[in-house]
C-alpha cells in the first residue's frame, strides 16, 4: 500500500508553508505565533497517522495550545499512547516534515520518512485531538482535520479541553479492555476518576476553608466547573479568572507562569484573597498549578512545583511506612536546574534526588526509574509516576494491621487520583489538598517545610537562541565560548549564588535564573548575567532587550 499521495498533494496546496519561517519541536512540540502555524497544523495531522500506523494503530494525541505563553501565540504537540511526550527522534522527523519549502518537497520528505521507518501504510491509523480556548484554534484543527483527511487516518474530535485531560483520553483508549485500563475513555470518565480517589481519600477529614482558583482565563475554568459538580461538598473551589471569550485575557497578569515568574499574586485577587486563605493559579491550558497565600500581615507567599513536591513526597514516604513497604518501595524525586537550592538540600537530606534538563518528558523519563517517581518543574508542572510493578505491590500485598490497611489503602487512592500521563493542575490541587486535610497543614505550616533561597528568573531576547548549548542538566553553557567562565567568577561573589543561563524550547528567548542569600543580590547577580548574554550577543544597548520580571 502506498501514500495517497494525490489527496496528499491537492491538500497540501491548501496549507502552503509560509516560504520565510522555519519551525523547530522544542520542548513541547511547535510554538509560535497562531497566524503562522496552518502549515504545520496540516503536516502534524499526517505525521501523526504516521505515528499510529507505526505503533500498529494505537491511537495518538494530538493537541493544538501554546499554554502558558500570550494569547497570540498557538502550538501543537504530539501525545503518545501511554499519554506520554512523543518519543524524541520523532521531533526530528516531525521537524523535516514542517520545514519542506513545497507540497512536492513535503511528499518527498513523507515518503522517505516512510521507507526508514519502514511504516505499514496498511495499518490502521488513529488520532484523538483537542484545543485550548485561544481564538486561533479553531482554525488550526480545521488545517489539522485536513491532514487527518488527507491520509484516511480516523480522527475523534475531544473538542476544547485541558492539555491533561487529552493526555487521560489517549491512555484510557489505548487501555480499554486491558488489565491496565486507566479509566473510561471521555472527560466524564476523568472526573468521576478522580472525584471517587479526591472523596475517598478526604472521607472522615476536616472539610478545608474554600480555596480560590486562577483559572488563568483559559480553559482550566471549563474544567473546574466540570470538577465542582463531582465534588459536592468535599471541597469549597471558587473560581476567579474564567474569562474564556474577551480577547486578550488569557493568562494576562494571572495563571501559573505569572505568578512564578513576577512572585506576585495575580492583580485580580488582590481583593478577594483573604491573609491565611490559600489561593492556587493554573496556566493557559491547566497543566500548571502554583498555590500561594497571603499571611497575617497581608504579605504574599508562593508555593510552587518545588513546595508541592516537597509536600507531595514526604505524604508518600509516610504513606509507604505506614503500610510496612518501605523496604520495597522506593521513592525519588526529579528536579530541574530552576529547583530552588532550599528544596534540592531538603529533598536531598531524605530522599535520591536527580536533576535533568528542562522538559516535562526528561523528568517524566527520569521519574520512571523509581518505584514511585516524585517529578515537578519549579514552574508547577508535574506529577507522580507508580511504576507498574508498585502498582500491583499496592494490590496485592496483605496488611497485618488495620493502619497498615488504611495507609495501603489511601496509595491505591492516589494511583487513581494522580494524573500519571503528564503534570495536571487539576489532578495535583486535588492532591495538594488531600495533603494538606491529612496533615491539617496551613498554607504557612507548609510553606515552612523549608525556606526558599530568593531568586529570580529573567529573559533576554536574542536573535538566535540556537548559539547558546549547555551541559550538565543545563547547569552550565558549553557555547558561546567563554561565557560560562565569567558567570563562574560573577557567581562566586554572591553568598550562596547560583545562576545559569539556558535557551527557551517554547520563545525566542535565552533564560537566566540567580539565586542568592539575600534578595537584593540576587536580584543583582540575575541582571549582571544578563548583562553579560546581552553582551554576547551584542545589539543596541538602548534598546536592551532584557525583560526584568
Ligand atoms: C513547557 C514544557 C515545560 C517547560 C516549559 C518552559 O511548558 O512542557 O516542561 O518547563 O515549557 O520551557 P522553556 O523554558 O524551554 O521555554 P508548557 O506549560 O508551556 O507546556
Amino acid at each position: 500500500m502506498s501514500l495517497p499521495v494525490e489527496l496528499i498533494r491537492k491538500l497540501a496546496d491548501q496549507h502552503p508553508k509560509p516560504a520565510s519561517l522555519r519551525f523547530q519541536y522544542g520542548t513541547a512540540g511547535f510554538r509560535t505565533l497562531g497566524t503562522v502555524l496552518d502549515s504545520v497544523m496540516f503536516r502534524v495531522g499526517i505525521l501523526a497517522a504516521l505515528r499510529s500506523k507505526r505503533l500498529d494503530g494505537k491511537t495518538i494525541g494530538v493537541m493544538v495550545t501554546a499554554s502558558h505563553n500570550p494569547e497570540a501565540d498557538n502550538g501543537v504537540k504530539l501525545v503518545d499512547p501511554r499519554g506520554e511526550m512523543l518519543e524524541a527522534a520523532w521531533e526530528g522527523h516531525a521537524t523535516i516534515l514542517a520545514n519542506a519549502p513545497s507540497s512536492d518537497s513535503f511528499i518527498d520528505a513523507l515518503q522517505i520518512l516512510v521507507k526508514n521507518l519502514k511504516i505499514d501504510l496498511s495499518k490502521p491509523a488513529r488520532i484523538i485531538y483537542a484545543r485550548d480556548t485561544r481564538p486561533s484554534g479553531g482554525a488550526l484543527v480545521s488545517a489539522l482535520e485536513d491532514g487527518i483527511k488527507a491520509i484516511g487516518a480516523e480522527g475523534r474530535n475531544a473538542g476544547v479541553t485541558t492539555t491533561p485531560i487529552l493526555h487521560y483520553l489517549v491512555r484510557a483508549i489505548n487501555t480499554k479492555g486491558t488489565k491496565d485500563e486507566y479509566g473510561e475513555d471521555s472527560e466524564e470518565g476523568y472526573m468521576k476518576k478522580l472525584s471517587t480517589a479526591f472523596k475517598k481519600l478526604v472521607a472522615g477529614k476536616p472539610s478545608s476553608p474554600p480555596l480560590i482558583v486562577d483559572c488563568a482565563n483559559g480553559v482550566g475554568a471549563q474544567a473546574i466547573a466540570e470538577i465542582i459538580q463531582y465534588l459536592g461538598d468535599t471541597l469549597q473551589l471558587i473560581p476567579h479568572n474564567t474569562d474564556t471569550t474577551t480577547p486578550g485575557v488569557l493568562n494576562h497578569a494571572s495563571g501559573a507562569d505569572f505568578v512564578k515568574t513576577t512572585q506576585k499574586l495575580p492583580p485580580s485577587l488582590a481583593s478577594v484573597l483573604k491573609p491565611g486563605q490559600r489561593g492556587c493559579s493554573f496556566d493557559g491550558d491547566a497543566d500548571r498549578l502554583m498555590y500561594y497565600y497571603l499571611d497575617d500581615r497581608g504579605q504574599f507567599h508562593m508555593l510552587d512545583g518545588d513546595k508541592i513536591a516537597a509536600l507531595v513526597a514526604a505524604f508518600i514516604v509516610e504513606l509507604v511506612k505506614a503500610a510496612g513497604l518501605e523496604e520495597i518501595v522506593r521513592v525519588g524525586i526529579v528536579q530541574t536546574a530552576y529547583a530552588n537550592g532550599g528544596s534540592t538540600k531538603y529533598l536531598a537530606s531524605r530522599l535520591p534526588v536527580r536533576c535533568v534538563p528542562t522538559g516535562v518528558k526528561h523528568l517524566h523519563h527520569a521519574a520512571e526509574k523509581y518505584d514511585v517517581g516524585v517529578y515537578f518543574e519549579a514552574n508547577g508542572h508535574g506529577t507522580v509516576l507508580f511504576s507498574p510493578e508498585t502498582d500491583e505491590i499496592f494490590r496485592t500485598h496483605q496488611p497485618s494491621t488495620p493502619a497498615q490497611s488504611t495507609a495501603l489503602n489511601h496509595l491505591l487512592n492516589l494511583t487513581q487520583l494522580i494524573n500519571q500521563t503528564v503534570g495536571d493542575a487539576l489532578s495535583d490541587m486535588l492532591l495538594v489538598e488531600v495533603v494538606l486535610a491529612h496533615k491539617s497543614y496551613s498554607g504557612a505550616e507548609w510553606d515552612s517545610l523549608y525556606v526558599d533561597l530568593p531568586n529570580r528568573l529573567v529573559k533576554v531576547v536574542v536573535v538566535d537562541r540556537n548559539i547558546f548549548r549547555t551541559e550538565d542538566a543545563e547547569r552550565r553553557l558549553v557555547s558561546p565560548p567563554g561565557l560560562q567562565a565569567k558567570i563562574d567568577e560573577l557567581v562566586r561573589r554572591y553568598e550562596a549564588g547560583r545562576a545559569f543561563v539556558r535557551p527557551s524550547g517554547t520563545e525566542d528567548v535565552v533564560r537566566v535564573y540567580a539565586e542568592a542569600m539575600l534578595r537584593p543580590q540576587a536580584d543583582e547577580l540575575a541582571y549582571r548575567v544578563a548583562g553579560l548574554v546581552y553582551d554576547e550577543v551584542g545589539g543596541d544597548p538602548a534598546k536592551r532587550p532584557v525583560e526584568f520580571l
